[in-house]
């Protein structure tokens, strides 16, 4: 089995680079799980910033979750112990910075994964498209909180609601970049970047990062409202579009929904 990522580690500073550009670069739970097990060795190393990267040239850094691992019916397609949602966790927690250096098109849970790291760095290929909604997909609140918090909500319901892509210009003036660089320059500037990080204290680093995690999680919800968020969600995929929608994808035709 190929590596699905290739990992590097010089002094305190972590590179993951997303290396199966011929199913480009989608996250199965293999690869999830490979990008977790990275980040746990790192840790145990005390690594104190993660690059997380595509192979340089790609047209498409990661094309999100791996539709052919959604449930086909009547089970939650984004659980919490699902392999996004816990990749998702393990970059929120990681106690040092995680930058996404992003170069390529990203899609679906691959937007909410560079949207859950600390810093993106972009170049002009970059973009950000949602397409729960072009599959049939609920999504789930973690994840809206992450789009609310970085879009705003009128931005993140386009973003959702149209699932077209975000560029790169764009991306930038909305707050999803952090940077926005030359293709040439890209590497040399996020690596730079991550020295800077590497001159300071690891330990207010670590603490400042858990406090903006904990500020950033929304507002908490009451027992009922959560229960009515799980229905509504339900609704969906437990219904034929949700099945369409899949079954659309994996026959690479226009999906057509009912509304049911
Ligand atoms: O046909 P082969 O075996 O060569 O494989 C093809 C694609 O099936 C595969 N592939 C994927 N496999 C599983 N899951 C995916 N998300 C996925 N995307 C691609 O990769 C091989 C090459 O794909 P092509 O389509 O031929 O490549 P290309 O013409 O360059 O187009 C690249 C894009 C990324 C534009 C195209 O593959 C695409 O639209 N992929 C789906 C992007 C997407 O909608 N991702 C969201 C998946 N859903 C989620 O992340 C969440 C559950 S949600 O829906 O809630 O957001």
């Amino acid at each position: 089995m190929q590596n699905l990522i290739l990992t590097e580690l010089k002094e305190r500073l972590g590179t993951i680079t997303l290396n199966h550009p011929e199913k480009r670069n989608c996250l199965s739970s293999a690869m999830a799980d490979a990008i977790i097990d990275a980040l746990d060795s790192f840790q145990k190393q005390q690594v104190t910033v993660v690059i997380i990267r595509a192979q340089s040239g790609v047209k498409v850094w990661s094309a999100g979750y791996d539709v052919h691992e959604l449930p086909y019916s009547g089970r939650d397609p984004l659980p919490y112990k699902g392999p996004l949602e816990s990749l998702i966790r393990k970059v929120q927690e990681y106690p040092g910075a995680i930058i996404a250096m992003i170069q390529g098109s990203v899609w679906g849970g691959a937007c909410d994964l560079t949207f859950s790291c600390d810093i993106l760095i972009g170049d002009p290929t970059a973009s950000f498209a949602m397409t729960p909604a072009k599959i049939g997909v609920p999504y789930n609140p973690s994840g809206l909180i992450h789009f609310i918090n970085i879009l705003g909500i009128n931005k993140a319901k386009e973003m959702f609601f149209t699932g077209e892509p975000i560029n790169a210009h764009d991306s930038f003036n909305l707050g999803i970049l952090n940077h926005l660089v030359q293709p040439e320059e890209i590497e040399n500037f996020t690596y730079s970047l991550a020295q800077k990080i590497l001159e300071n204290s690891s330990l207010a680093i670590r603490a400042i990062k858990r406090q903006f995690c904990l500020l950033n999680a929304g507002t908490p919800l009451t027992a009922e409202t959560f229960e009515l968020i799980q229905a509504i969600r339900r609704e969906v995929y437990d219904s034929e579009d949700y099945r369409e929608g899949i079954q659309a994808f994996l026959e690479k035709r226009k999906p057509q929904f009912k509304g049911r």
